[in-house]
């Protein structure tokens, strides 16, 4: 390793240590300042790199590759408002626990609060977002200060993998000249001979960093063994997995050792998945939970235990609390992720450890006990739900039926990315549970309808799956800047934008009976026209209005190469007035259901 100059020398190390440390691709943003940085992953024979145009974008997409990978992405981008515009994706991966690495490029210290051109206070520029941050020194060939640098990048890859995972940001000050222009001087001679660990790295992480995994103590592992023995009725709640997550088998042994049924947020890796046809695996929640903890539908649960982040329905949200029953929370982090307050036990520890050392205690015929009762009549709910739904959505276009279609029709295996606003909570309420290898992810950190596309195309970047993104039109307009990595990125999508001309969420709200300002300022109808996109973007573009169509051409499109946007036109008061009289005919229903009346 001969190196030109200083800056060169100090990026090569920083990357040549990420990368063994486990840092597998870069998004890179183009800048000046960044410079030493870019050149330094461009080379690098191990590090995908990804060059977006738009840092927002890019910051998504980083995160959705590293949602869909389980490992950090790095982000790379100039120094000024392009670190700004990282700044929504890092919030994202800071709630949903999504590892990143940022490495924003500065200007050297002494020009802060100076006038100097493109440079603003980086210092902990998205606060508590991040697990760790650190402004690096001047780069300098010192072997004492390589050796920092690659302790530090070491550092920082095991702090954004930890638990919770998260983004980490590293702030990279450099002075001109920052590209691989021969400096006089800059390095001694003998330096790499001198400091050949500093230079060099070792052949692994230049620090390995091991660490352990929580699993509570024998006392408290028997205690809720005792609990679940001794209760009559329970509940497994599944909610929005992350990094550290409730493996397949560990479900399993659960369920089975229990005989609790198995409520399975669509985001929670369990509403789909081979794994569950042995699974009582239930995704009707949403309709057949709403006020059923004050009616005679279902006896309450005695015990709940919950995995992963809160639940995406408010209904089962709101079930949990109202049945008031003994609520045990798993965080491996020590989070709180229950904002209805009502959880009374919080266990620290890794899921899966929890759930099978459990399984473990608990004695082997719990199934045959009266928890069995209780699942029966939730598979009797499962069967009489999805078939009133099915009923409605193979022949009714409204937004439910578009989701139902793509949970039933999407190819096994796929990656699903699906928006925030109703197209989540469509796929929670009409996603039927599925044996087959549907990776659903979405951005349920902080819920915003910002970077979708880009996201999805980074969990899209990762896998040779079909990758299928379902998106509302807002979300689509949002992030259009995304679909350069379409062609930039090489990856193909098949793309559901369901076009209800704005914001169709808040016809639900009470805003919705003051207008104005109602449709000025909160549906913003754009009356978008987004057939031009296709071209824009090089790729195909349809307009679709009708079931039959979306199933043929849906189909099409996910067993074809190329990326298609079927933009769907559908009307959002009408899918809601749907969406509602199924919602009241199955609450309506679901006691004769129970006794079998029908
Ligand atoms: C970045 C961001 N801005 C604003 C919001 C508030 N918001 C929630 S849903 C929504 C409308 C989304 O419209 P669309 O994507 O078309 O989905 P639809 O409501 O029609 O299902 C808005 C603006 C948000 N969640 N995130
Ligand atoms: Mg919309």
């Amino acid at each position: 390793m001969t190196e030109p100059n200083v800056n060169t020398l100090w990026a090569n190390v920083l990357v040549d240590e990420l990368a063994k440390s486990g840092i597998g691709a870069a998004c890179i943003s183009p800048g000046s300042r960044s410079t030493p940085l870019t050149v330094a992953f461009a080379a690098h024979p191990e590090i995908e790199t990804f060059s977006h145009l738009d840092e927002r974008s890019s910051a998504f997409f980083g995160l959705g590759r590293a949602r869909r990978t389980d490992t950090p992405t790095a982000l790379v981008c100039t120094s000024g408002t392009a670190a700004a515009n990282f700044h929504p994706a890092v919030l994202e991966a800071s709630e949903s626990r999504v590892p990143m690495v940022v490495l924003t490029a500065d200007r050297p210290r002494e020009l802060l609060d100076s006038g100097a051109n493109q440079t603003t206070d980086q210092t902990k520029l998205y606060g508590d977002a991040v697990r760790w941050f650190r402004s690096l020194a001047d780069p300098e060939a010192d072997g004492r200060k390589l050796r920092s640098l690659r302790t530090t990048a070491a550092r920082a890859v095991a702090n954004a993998t930890k638990t919770p995972a998260g983004p980490v940001h590293l702030n990279v000050p450099f002075r001109k000249p920052l590209e691989p222009t021969p400096v006089a001087g800059d390095i001694p001679d003998d330096f790499e001979n001198r400091e050949s660990l500093a230079a060099n790295g070792r052949d692994g992480p230049f620090v390995s960093i091991s660490r352990g995994q929580s699993v509570p103590a024998d006392a408290s592992l028997d205690s809720y063994a005792r609990a679940i023995d001794t209760a009559d009725r329970g509940l497994i709640v599944c909610g929005p997995t992350d990094n550290t997550p409730l493996t397949a088998a560990g479900l399993q042994s659960l369920a089975e050792a229990t005989g609790f049924p198995v409520l399975a947020d669509p985001l929670s890796g369990h509403r789909f998945g081979p794994h569950i046809a042995d699974i009582p695996v239930c995704g009707g929640y949403d309709s057949y939970l709403d006020g059923a903890a004050s009616d005679s539908t279902l006896p309450n649960p005695d015990i709940v235990i919950r995995f992963g982040a809160s639940p995406t329905s408010k209904v089962l949200r709101k079930y949990l609390a109202a049945v008031e029953t003994r609520q045990v929370i798993l965080d491996p982090a020590g989070g709180w992720r229950e904002a209805e307050f009502t959880a009374s036990d919080l266990v620290i520890s890794e899921p899966t450890a929890f759930a099978t050392e459990l399984s473990g205690r608990l004695p082997q015929d719990a199934t045959t006990t009266e928890q069995s009762p209780y699942q029966e009549r939730f598979m009797q709910l499962e069967q009489a739900y999805w078939s009133t739904v099915e009923a409605e959505t193979d022949r009714t276009w409204f937004e439910g039926g578009i989701l139902s279609t793509v949970c039933s029709r999407t190819p096994d295996p796929s990656t699903v990315f699906v928006s925030n606003s109703m197209p989540v909570r469509d796929m929670d309420r009409f996603g039927k549970p599925r044996a087959a290898n549907l990776t659903v992810l979405g951005n349920r950190g902080v819920s915003g309808i910002d970077g979708i596309t880009s996201t999805a195309l980074g969990a899209g970047s990762a896998t040779d799956d079909p990758l299928v993104l379902i998106t509302g039109d807002i979300a689509f307009y949002h992030d259009m800047n995304g679909l350069l990595a379409l062609d930039r990125c090489g990856v193909d999508a098949t793309i559901i934008v369901i076009d209800n001309d704005g914001g169709g969420i808040f016809n639900i709200l009470p805003i919705a009976e003051f207008d104005p300002p109602f449709t000025e300022q909160f549906q913003t109808p754009h009356g978008l026209d987004f057939e031009p996109v296709g071209s824009l973007y090089g790729c195909s573009f349809e307009h679709i209005g009708s079931l039959e169509r979306f199933e043929t051409a849906f189909e099409e499109s996910v067993s074809s190469e190329g990326t298609e946007i079927l933009c769907l036109t559908v009307d959002s008061e009408q899918s809601h007035e749907i969406r509602e009289e199924l919602h009241e005919r199955v609450k309506k229903k679901r006691a004769s259901w129970l006794n079998g009346d029908e």
